[in-house]
């Protein structure tokens, strides 16, 4: 039977052995795992083992072609992407602990598996012995993760932009973000406008934030640069032991845009103490010790490449990441859930909350939060930056 019948039929734990399979994975499937941290992709852990005993793990993900309507593309970035890091480590430019992730060829030799009516599939290696966390508990893992996206920033630096595709095109323009949410709160498709009228008011009360990177960009005031895109702290693997980064994840977004807006990423998702869907919000705020580690353990990778006004807008980014993220689980939320998946009724609606309530925080302490990149920007220059082994 063909695969793409199995998978049809077949219980979950059937359609995952048939794909390591595919994979051409040595040995015998033991079991499987589903992991649920992301909100965009569909992702499996399973577990083999050869005949010598020795157990290996392979993640098993299926490429939400709602989200990436070209996953040929995504993939062709992604084994780009793999090769250029794997090839710059291996010229020591990081040390032998950071790894990657690596692509696994499926049957007919392609790096992706496509199943009529089941989707394309993929199969990386499982990075063993790390964990993530989707907040940080500690100054020293924002530190870390932060300085992990940095050196992934520096790892891409000399890629020619021309070997990667725009997967999801305008994907941080944070203008068409916001006219796309006014626009549907116009329509108000699904009859959700009345519940969330203070959260739109509160976005319309921030449009003038919505243009800043994006004129500077157009006015060529800050680079263009090859960046992740989506530096969730859950998107680094830490060591499990020592909390050490290890290696950065989720490679689906990595495009053109800018290094702000990976940094933008960090501080909305490491500086608050509470969960992304938190429903209390009085649990959501900016803790500045977090800020201070994301942006020393930033600085302490990206110091040698980003530009005197990059680094004046970083702390400003971080509230424009976060009003962007705000805005995208509103429009999400009064679309009737279409994107991010949810797991109960208003999940979007609370998303959307805490991260006004997080904007909100930063509006507050902006003053703060650009003093204390000043402060470390200073260190730098006197080469003596404060680390965060102490
Ligand atoms: C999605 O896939 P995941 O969960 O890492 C989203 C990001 C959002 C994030 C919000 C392709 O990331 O842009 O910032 O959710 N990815 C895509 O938590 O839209
Ligand atoms: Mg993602």
């Amino acid at each position: 039977m063909p695969l793409s019948s199995v998978f049809h039929t077949a219980s979950l734990r059937d359609q995952i052995a048939a794909l390591g399979d595919e994979f051409a994975i040595e040995g015998n499937f033991l079991r499987h795992d589903v992991i649920n941290s992301g909100h965009i992709n569909m992702t499996f852990r399973a577990e083999y083992a050869s005949h010598n005993g020795k157990v290996s793990r392979y993640i098993f993900q299926r490429i939400n072609d709602a989200v990436f309507t070209r996953p040929r593309d995504v993939m062709h970035n992604v084994e780009k992407v793999t090769r250029h890091i794997l090839w710059k480590m291996r010229r020591v430019i990081r040390p032998h602990e950071f790894q990657t992730l690596n692509l696994y060829a499926a049957r007919g030799g392609r790096n992706y598996l496509e199943l009529p009516g089941a989707g394309y599939w993929r199969c990386y290696n499982c990075i063993e012995h790390t964990h993530t966390y989707d907040v940080a508990e500690t100054p020293q893992q924002a530190y870390e993760a932060a300085q992990a996206f940095g050196a992934f920033q520096e790892l891409l630096c000399d890629m020619n932009p021309a070997d990667i595709h725009e997967t999801i095109p305008y994907f941080h323009h944070t203008r068409r973000r916001f006219d796309r949410l006014m626009e549907v709160a116009r329509q108000n498709p699904k009859g959700r406008l009345e519940s969330c009228a203070r959260e739109l008011e509160f976005v319309r009360a921030h449009e003038s934030c919505v243009d800043v990177i994006l004129d500077l960009l157009a006015q060529g005031e800050i680079p263009t640069r090859i960046v992740h895109n989506d530096t969730k702290i859950n998107n680094v693997m830490l060591d499990e032991d020592t909390d050490l980064a290890v290696c950065v994840i989720d490679l689906d977004t990595v495009m053109p845009g800018s290094a702000l807006y990976d940094f933008g990423d960090m501080v909305r998702t490491m500086t608050s103490p509470a969960a992304e869907d938190e429903e209390d919000l009085s649990k959501t705020f900016l803790r500045m010790p977090m800020f201070e580690a994301v942006t020393r353990g930033y600085l302490r990778s990206a110091r040698g490449f980003i530009t005197p006004k990059e680094a004046d807008l970083l702390a400003f980014s971080g509230l424009l990441i976060t009003l962007e993220t705000g805005i995208r689980f509103l429009t999400d939320y009064l679309e009737g859930d279409v994107y991010f998946k949810t797991e109960r009724e208003g999940h979007n609606l609370a998303r959307a909350r805490t991260q006004l309530k997080l904007v909100a925080d930063m509006d507050a302490r902006m003053e703060e939060m650009q003093a204390c990149v000043r402060q470390i920007m200073h260190e730098h220059e006197q080469e003596c930056p404060e680390g965060y082994e102490a």
